[in-house]
């Protein structure tokens, strides 16, 4: 905390910070000036990752006067913060984005092109942060954005992965991964800290002392520790001058290499400590939906959230600051159950650092925090062994135990004489081995806990955590997930964005409720015409991509069928693929004349989880069968599926866009919400879905003639599963389904070979535990009702329009608003 010296004057220190003019003219000075002074280049000489940096850092320029002044408003306000503590953060490209939140976009297409730059190519260059898995990590990254653009206090906490989610190549129909090196060509969007470095401690042993009072009191003596230095990245709003702060934490060795060790030629040993340090932040663990149990994976919980917590006490709140009074001043939003341990952190740092009572401190913590849960799969809830979270944090563990204590006599208090219900609650569980679960810590440390869609809050309150749910009623709410329409819509769709602007003007981009106001032109033909016009551009900008990028041909002609999200059985990339194969099948034994296909092409873009055997097993089916598909005579080119590699929020924004149909089938009460369910509708496809996630709501605004309903309710599930759910009885009654099957397990896609596919056919054949043969029926059923609505362009318009209209509430600002309205409640403690 240097302030300037005293020859300064104090407007050098603390005035304005000056913008570059908003002009052509300008914006080519700075470029030339980034160019030459930043990359030390000519622009005669420099590749195109030399013009991606410049470019990069003259729209950092343009955007940092804001910054400044955002970091110095807020501080001077004192304003309550949200800190989102967050593992994920799948950003996407930043160089679109924050040319769109400073309205240069026409302004730097006209300086590259008096540069004779080639802007598309640049444009290329970045290689986006894949800092996250999937849906969890992008609605981190759409919130900080509608923070940003509503101007609320936030910072999001996370960590720089060196290598973030794996690039999928396929090989043999099979997915590879490759490191993705994303920061290999530099990365200009960041702002390294060094001198704003934290340690944080690991393992050691605990010890009791009596200090000046004679009080007995506890200190922690980690046996190692690592530097963990942050990373700024901004996050701009649209148009507003406000930039918040994204801080990503990096581990870093205290001592980069022994020197002793090094001269004498041990190099391997003498950086032993380094690479150890450095694993810490090195690779983003890449499971979606399931935690990964492994001890690296606990350190960097522990690593971030310590780092985060000393960064805002230390560094970000007033240097006499009461944390008496910390309540005002922040809330920690926990993302998921990945940031959990920071709740033992801060009772840490209040009672063995700050001297606070317990109870003081408890009284405060409880108003820091509070929880979003993800999920339904009870085995997808996070749980550490006692043993691994003892040696590792064993302070941690202490106050941990202390918290169940005194949470279960709330309970006995409550409850009185209830046994089994003290059992179930504790944050303990017994079996099969003792360890902490993650989600009740972070329940009874919550001030609110909520779930991400109707469906998903309510059970959440009766299937996940009923006994907290009768304990703290008033403690669980609903938020459901937005998406951001900057990105999504005005970014990835700028044709479709000018029509709605053409027609009711701009405020849509930051209030989507005003697309309402597009209702009435869906009854307008020249409109309809308009809207199919902007698909079929956004279908031929993406059939050129895909050209390029994977050098297949994309079908203008066919009814274009999407699938991409994460690969997991519980989202039911298989019954796609069982009525893709119904289809072919239907052909090859004459059952369909192929004049009566209506042309189709099917997209699925996936990545599954390197140690998850079943997805691998199943993009390996769907490529198989697509290999065949294709190229079978017999379909007359009526049947493509497409699946290119590495699907991400980069080609998502080509993907979403160009969509006819979206596919959101997952099994009732298995998708806790969603988000690619909302960004299809937003753009203008129509939803082929079940009651599940937040589908439920998005079929409660645009209605049931403009969405494809099939499959059972979530207690209708319920109900089969009591029953006794037979899979086999399905493939014995139903005929199409048995062929199908049959055909798949003959070996036809597989050169001949049955054994390449039984693993998958086993499973769903005696296990199936997604139901995806009883859905199989219905969902065919429901894919001939869009074929039939297809056939009528006019009708099939006039419902993607309303579902544009009315998808509005889906808005990330909406989400965002209710966080503050029912949870972070700004202004009060
Ligand atoms: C995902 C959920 O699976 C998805 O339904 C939801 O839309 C998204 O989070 C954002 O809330 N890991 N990823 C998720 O949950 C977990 C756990």
């Amino acid at each position: 905390r240097r302030g300037p010296s005293f020859e300064a004057t104090h407007e050098l220190a603390t005035g304005p910070v000056a913008s570059p003019p908003a002009t052509v003219d300008g914006f080519v000075r700075e470029f030339l000036d980034q160019l030459n002074f930043g990359q030390g280049v000519k622009l005669s000489q420099s590749t195109i990752n030399d013009q991606y940096m410049a470019l990069a850092r003259t729209v950092r320029s343009y955007l940092m006067a804001s910054w400044l002044e955002t970091g110095h408003r807020r501080r001077k306000e004192e304003t309550k913060v949200v800190g989102y503590l967050s593992a994920e953060y799948l950003l996407g490209r930043q160089l679109g984005n924050n040319l769109l939140a400073s309205d240069l976009q026409d302004i730097a297409d006209q300086a590259m092109e008096r540069c004779g730059i080639d802007m598309a190519a640049v444009r290329g260059q970045e290689v986006e942060p894949g800092l996250g898995n999937g849906g969890l990590g992008r609605l981190a990254a759409c919130f900080v954005d509608s923070l940003a653009t509503m101007d609320v206090a936030c910072i999001g906490y996370g960590i720089r992965y060196e290598y973030g989610i794996f690039r999928q190549t396929f090989v043999d129909h099979r997915q590879v991964e490759e490191p993705d090196s994303w920061l290999r060509l530099g990365s200009p969007w960041e702002f390294p800290h060094p001198e704003r470095a934290v340690q944080v401690g690991f393992a050691g042993h605990t010890e009791t002392y009596a200090d000046e009072q004679g009080r007995e009191r506890t200190r922690w003596a980690p046996a190692w520790q690592v530097r963990g230095v942050p990373y700024h990245y901004m996050v701009p709003g649209f148009r507003n001058g406000v930039v918040n702060t994204l801080r990503l934490w990096s581990a870093e060795a205290n001592q980069a290499f022994d020197l002793q060790t090094f001269n004498r030629g041990d190099y391997a040993q003498a950086s032993r400590a380094e690479i150890f340090a450095e694993n810490i932040s090195k690779v983003l663990y890449p499971d979606d939906s399931t935690p990964q149990g492994k001890e690296l994976r606990l350190q960097q919980q522990y690593f971030f959230v310590a780092c985060s917590l000393r960064d805002f006490i230390e560094n970000t709140l007033p240097r006499d600051f009461d944390l008496h009074r910390l309540p005002e001043r922040i809330i920690f939003q926990l993302n998921d159950t990945h940031p959990v341990i920071a709740v033992p952190e801060l009772m840490r740092i209040l009672v063995d650092e700050k001297g606070f009572d317990w109870d003081e401190a408890w009284g405060i913590t409880r108003r820091c925090f509070a929880y979003t849960c993800h999920t339904l799969l009870p085995e997808a809830l996070e749980v550490w062994p006692v043993e691994l979270l003892g040696r590792l944090l064993p302070r941690h563990l202490e106050i941990i135990y202390r918290i169940n204590e005194e949470f279960l006599l709330e309970v006995r208090e409550a409850f009185p004489g209830d046994e089994g219900r003290i059992r179930r609650m504790s944050i303990i569980a017994e079996q099969p081995q003792r360890a902490v679960r993650m989600a009740y810590l972070a329940t009874v440390a919550g001030a609110k806990v909520n779930g991400v869609a109707e469906l998903h809050s309510q059970l959440l309150r009766d299937d996940v955590l009923p006994d907290f749910n009768a304990m703290w009623p008033d403690k669980f709410t609903n938020v459901t997930n937005g998406i951001t329409p900057r990105r999504f819509l005005r970014l990835a769709n700028r044709k479709l964005s000018s029509l709605i602007t053409d027609t009711i003007g701009d405020g849509w981009v930051t209030d989507l409720d005003r697309l309402r106001e597009l209702e009435p032109y869906a009854n307008d033909p020249e409109f309809r015409r308009r809207f199919r016009e902007v698909k079929a551009a956004n279908k031929a900008r993406l059939g050129d991509l895909l050209q390029v990028r994977d050098g297949v041909e994309l079908r203008q002609d066919h009814l274009l069928d999407v699938m991409v999200k994460r690969l997991h059985e519980y989202k039911r990339q298989t019954l796609k693929l069982l009525h893709v194969v119904s289809v072919y099948e239907g052909v090859l034994s004459g059952r369909t004349p192929v004049e009566q296909v209506t042309p189709r092409t099917v997209l699925f873009g996936a990545k599954a989880a390197p140690g998850y055997h079943m997805a691998k097993e199943i993009i390996y089916l769907i490529n198989a069968v697509a290999a065949k598909v294709n190229t079978d005579p017999v379909m007359d080119g009526r049947l493509q599926v497409l699946f290119p590699a590495n699907y991400n929020v980069t080609l998502a924004e080509k993907v979403i866009p160009a969509a006819d149909l979206s596919e959101q089938i997952s099994l009732a009460g298995k998708e806790a919400s969603g988000t690619g369910n909302m960004k299809f509708a937003l753009n203008g496809a129509l939803t082929i879905g079940t009651l599940d996630g937040a589908n439920v709501e998005i079929l409660d605004l645009v209605g049931e003639d403009h969405f494809f309903l099939f499959g059972m309710t979530e207690p209708e599930v319920e109900q089969l599963l009591q029953r006794g759910y037979v899979p086999s009885a399905y493939y014995d009654q139903d005929p199409v389904l048995k062929a199908t099957i049959d055909l798949i397990g003959s070996g036809h896609f597989t050169g001949g070979d049955p054994g390449a596919v039984s693993a998958v056919l086993d499973n769903l054949l005696n296990h199936d535990p997604f139901m995806a043969l009883a859905g199989f029926h219905a969902y065919l059923g429901a894919q001939d009702r869009v074929e039939r609505a297809y056939a009528d362009p006019e009708g099939w318009s006039r419902s993607t329009i309303l579902n544009v209209a009315r998808c509005g509430f889906f808005s990330s600002d909406r989400s965002m608003r209710d966080y503050l309205d029912r949870i972070w409640a700004p202004g009060q403690a």
